[in-house]
């Protein structure tokens, strides 16, 4: 039994790979999509669900473009935590700037994953380095690797606070 829950919202550039993220970790996630030149794109949210420890995790994917600003507002509200999905094939943009910038400035405890580690040109550790003294969990949303271990550790010390 969930002795808790915890509302977490997972932020991230266009196309980063938040709506994979939260299918690979609720299978029966759900996922509002429009067509888009790069496939489906989250225009509503994602929704997933999963028990991590005691705590039922409840998941809110943001879209990424940039004009949805108002629907990522409206799902901040009352979150406990935040995931910042990065492309680890492109790196830190301006977009996840901004996103970092506005959560700091919330105070809302932050947790980065550098996704897309199964592709050649991953760069986990160039993610790391621009966000120094930030956790960044190297995360491949598309095979699975490392995605529950990370989340299992931002939900740890979610609890520990
Ligand atoms: N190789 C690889 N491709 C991935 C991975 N995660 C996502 N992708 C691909 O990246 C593209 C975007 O994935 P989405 O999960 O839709 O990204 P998103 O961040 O939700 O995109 P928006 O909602 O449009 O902002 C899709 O073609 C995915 O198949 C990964 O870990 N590895
Ligand atoms: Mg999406």
């Amino acid at each position: 039994m969930a002795e808790g829950r915890l509302k977490i919202v997972v932020f991230g550039s266009f196309n980063a790979g938040k709506s994979s993220l939260i299918q690979a970790l609720d299978p029966q996630s759900r996922h509002i999509e429009a067509a888009s030149s790069e496939g489906p794109t989250t225009v509503a949210f994602d929704f997933g669900r999963l028990q991590v420890r005691d705590q039922m995790v409840y998941l809110f994917g943001t879209p990424g473009q940039e004009r949805f600003e108002f629907v990522r507002q409206i799902l901040s509200r009352g979150m406990d935590g935040a995931i910042i999905v990065v492309d680890a094939t492109r790196g830190v943009d301006a977009m996840t700037r901004h996103l970092y910038a506005q959560l700091k400035a919330l105070g809302v405890p932050l947790a980065f994953m550098a996704n897309k580690c199964d592709c050649p040109g991953a760069m986990p550790e160039a993610v790391s380095q621009a966000l120094p003294g930030e956790m960044v969990h190297p995360i491949s949303a598309r095979n699975g690797e490392n995605v529950h271990a990370a989340l299992d550790a931002f939900i740890t010390t979610l609890i520990a606070r």
